[in-house]
């Protein structure tokens, strides 16, 4: 939300500017009050988009972070960082499973669209590699 507006403002500014030239090619003519759209004072760090915990780094043997919470309808993106092959298997609150494929490298993606609490681990590692995903409404 926060992103949006600055990259809005900035776009005015842009649009003030071209229309000075514009009028100063020209020769003028009307003109004035086109420097008020462009005072949008110092430049902000732009608000990160992505969603708290909505990357999950995998290590060997351990996800990072191993607890995440997102709201409904947002995705996680596991990254493959370890040396060794890992997976991601998400068991969903309805009781089925959503497997990623055994790899060394590489993402994997899956989008929460229900609100619950969806608990993974690794095919290869089971038990000894563990996550949890905390999906509010
Ligand atoms: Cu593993």
């Amino acid at each position: 939300m926060f992103g949006a507006q600055v990259v809005l403002r900035i776009g005015l500014g842009t649009v003030a500017l071209a229309g000075v030239a514009a009028m100063t090619a020209c020769g003028g003519g009307g003109g004035g009050g086109a420097d008020t759209a462009g005072a949008s004072g110092p430049a902000n760090t732009p608000a990160p988009t992505v969603e708290r915990n909505a990357r999950v780094t995998i290590g060997d043997n351990i996800y990072q972070p191993v607890l995440s919470s997102i709201s409904a309808g947002k995705s996680i993106d596991w990254v493959w960082e370890g040396s060794g092959t890992h997976s991601v298997v998400i068991k969903t609150p309805d009781g089925k499973e959503v497997k990623s494929p055994e790899q060394a490298k590489g993402t994997f993606s899956y989008k929460f669209e229900t609100a619950g609490t969806y608990d993974y681990n690794c095919s290869i590692h089971g038990d000894r590699m563990q996550g949890r995903v905390q999906v509010s409404q």
